[in-house]
């Protein structure tokens, strides 16, 4: 083909565009579906292009929502409950976790704010979103966290802890922490300069290692240490930073909350009325809340005094959350998929 230059520059512009169109493609294809939040109660249930979204009507009321809700977090921004829920077991199906936002009424503002998409449909997404059993959670720094883990669907896939992270503005998946030699995690707590503390509760059957009990330390660079193993730690469960920046474990093993400084020095010792210890929350003022997921009592330790009972009886009592401004506790009851609210004097 002999073709003089004027009819050529539009072929080759043809076929630039035509190239940066197929790259579009592939590159369209490789980043798969955009990342999406659900919207509040309302219609549609997730943005769609196109469609304008109307809230539900002020009269409406809703409850529920959860699935094996093991934790919650208060969103001190957007004056909402945060409530992470587990869907079902790795061995019944992956990927099936969700995080809804609850009103402080305990109302239903959404439903499902990540994890809209079914499981097939996060595959696809970019960034891919992973949930799959998430325990405990925690807000630092604009970031959410949650204690997940990956595996575990069948006796040939290890059970793998996971640290997942997601913008706490646009929920989008951020990187993931990955606990190679821990199993599964249950609490999180996020000290100020950005280092994670997660608790390992280990063994709990009959004639259990201590050594699987213990606390890992992430460093904001993302080194991964041991902070305590076994000795007074057994079964840590609840996890939280005190006032002064101290690190507290609440074991579920027996009834005792510890309070280590940052480089590991035990520096107190503190009793709940109950053992069994989950939920801990700990207040501006030092008073800590612990929730014992086997007994049901919420006992509270105020600085320098004895552990008191302020509440029985509720089943499954797991990680709980504060809400400074209405002054209650929520505390998810994990089996019953409910929250329970406690108002505090
Ligand atoms: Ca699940
Ligand atoms: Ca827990």
């Amino acid at each position: 083909m002999n073709l003089p230059i004027s009819q050529l520059i539009p072929i080759l512009c043809l076929i630039v565009f035509l190239s940066s169109g197929s790259a579009a493609l592939a590159q369209n294809a490789r980043n798969g579906n955009t990342f999406q939040t659900g919207n509040e109660l309302g219609l549609p249930l997730q943005s769609t292009p196109g469609t304008e979204f109307g809230a539900i009507s002020s009269n409406v009321k809703v409850f529920g929502a959860l699935n094996s809700a093991e934790s919650c977090i208060y969103d001190a921004e957007r004056e909402l409950i945060i409530v992470p829920s587990q869907g079902v077991r790795q061995t019944i199906q992956e990927n099936d976790g969700y995080i809804s936002l609850i009103n402080t009424d305990g109302t239903v503002h959404t439903v499902r704010w990540i994890g809209v998409q079914n499981t097939q449909q996060r595959e696809t997404l970019n960034p891919k979103l992973v949930l799959n059993d998430p325990l405990g959670s925690e807000i630092a720094g604009g970031i959410l966290y949650v204690a997940d883990r990956d595996g575990g669907t069948d006796s040939s896939a290890p059970s793998i802890a996971v640290i997942r992270r997601f913008d706490l503005k646009t929920g989008r998946p951020l990187e993931d922490v990955r606990l190679e030699d821990s199993p599964w995690i249950n609490d999180i707590a996020v000290a100020e300069d950005g280092t994670i503390y997660t608790t390992q509760t280990g063994d709990m059957g009959p004639d259990p290692d201590p050594q699987s009990w213990l606390v890992w330390k992430i460093t904001p660079e993302g080194r991964i240490s041991i902070f305590s193993v076994a000795g007074p730690i057994d079964k840590p469960n609840g996890i939280a930073i005190d006032p002064e920046g101290n690190i507290v474990v609440a074991n579920f093993g027996n009834h005792d909350i510890l309070t280590y400084s940052p480089n590991g020095e035990l520096l107190k010792t503190e009793k709940a009325l109950q053992p069994g210890s989950d939920g801990l929350e700990i207040l501006p003022d030092g008073t800590k809340y612990i929730s014992s997921v086997t007994h049901g009592g919420v006992s509270r330790i105020r600085p320098g005094e004895e552990a008191e009972l302020i509440a029985e009886n509720i089943p499954s009592a797991a990680s709980m959350c504060y809400d400074p401004d209405n002054n209650q506790l929520i505390i998810p009851m994990t089996s019953q998929s409910s929250l329970a609210f406690i108002p505090l004097d």
